[in-house]
């Protein structure tokens, strides 16, 4: 029986991807090369600085470390400026009523996301409160796959990875959910959601019963 949700951030409860393209595009611009929307795809739920080495491989940019952490600075500044104006209007489609919901029913609800810039998107779209536990980029080491960010979780929780229950839309969140030896629901499509337990669009369709009937 799963007595906790954990959720990834972008691409989950929000679509903060569209600001990440726009900034790193600009750094892309800065170095003299285009990055694709294709492109950003290979970026979703992996961290800032090994989204910066994705992004020098496709532009075929050698540069130091020094360089690497301002680059990291400077993109994350401009992000910064994108996702200050967010509002609880970005928040995705039928997510609010589902975390309604599963608090209706005491289930816990925590955060597990890549993000450092996770608990101000939290505020900006006031869903904070339905939170608790929140997991972010700052207090992590290593990236998904590995577990460490879901792992975290269920601690703060205080409940057993095997009653918890992931969304994930990233193949390695998905990856990370199984390394953790957690449920996982992947939000997109199928084909690159691979071990998912199962995969569903988004959460205009989806309530607790139908998780119940799920996971019995
Ligand atoms: P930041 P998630 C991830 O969020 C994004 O999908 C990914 O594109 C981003 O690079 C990463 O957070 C780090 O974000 O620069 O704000 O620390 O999907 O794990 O919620
Ligand atoms: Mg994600």
């Amino acid at each position: 029986m799963i007595e906790a949700c954990i959720f990834d951030l972008d691409g989950v409860i929000v679509d903060t991807a569209r600001y990440h393209y726009i900034a790193w595009r600009k750094i892309a611009e800065e170095l003299g090369f285009v990055f694709s929307k294709d492109d950003n795809e290979r970026l979703k739920g992996v961290g800032r600085l090994e989204s910066l080495e994705i992004l020098l491989q496709i532009g075929q940019v050698n540069l130091d470390e020094n360089e690497k952490n301002k680059l990291a600075k400077e993109k994350n500044e401009i992000y910064l400026k994108l996702i200050e104006g967010m509002t609880p209007d970005e928040i995705l489609p039928g997510v609010t009523a589902f975390l309604k919901d599963l608090r209706k029913n005491n289930i816990l609800i925590a955060l597990g996301s890549a993000s450092k810039n996770a608990p101000f998107i939290l505020e900006r779209t006031t869903l904070t409160p339905y939170f608790n536990a929140i997991i972010d980029g700052n207090m992590v080491s290593k990236a998904k796959p590995d577990p460490e960010v879901f792992l975290k979780g269920a601690t703060q929780l205080g409940i057993e990875p095997a009653k918890c229950l992931v969304f994930e839309d990233a193949q390695a969140g998905i990856e990370a959910a199984i390394n953790a030896g957690m449920h996982c629901i992947g939000i997109g499509e199928k084909e690159n959601l691979k071990g998912a337990d199962f995969v569903i669009p988004g959460f205009q369709e989806f309530n607790y019963d139908r998780l119940r009937s799920w996971y019995l």
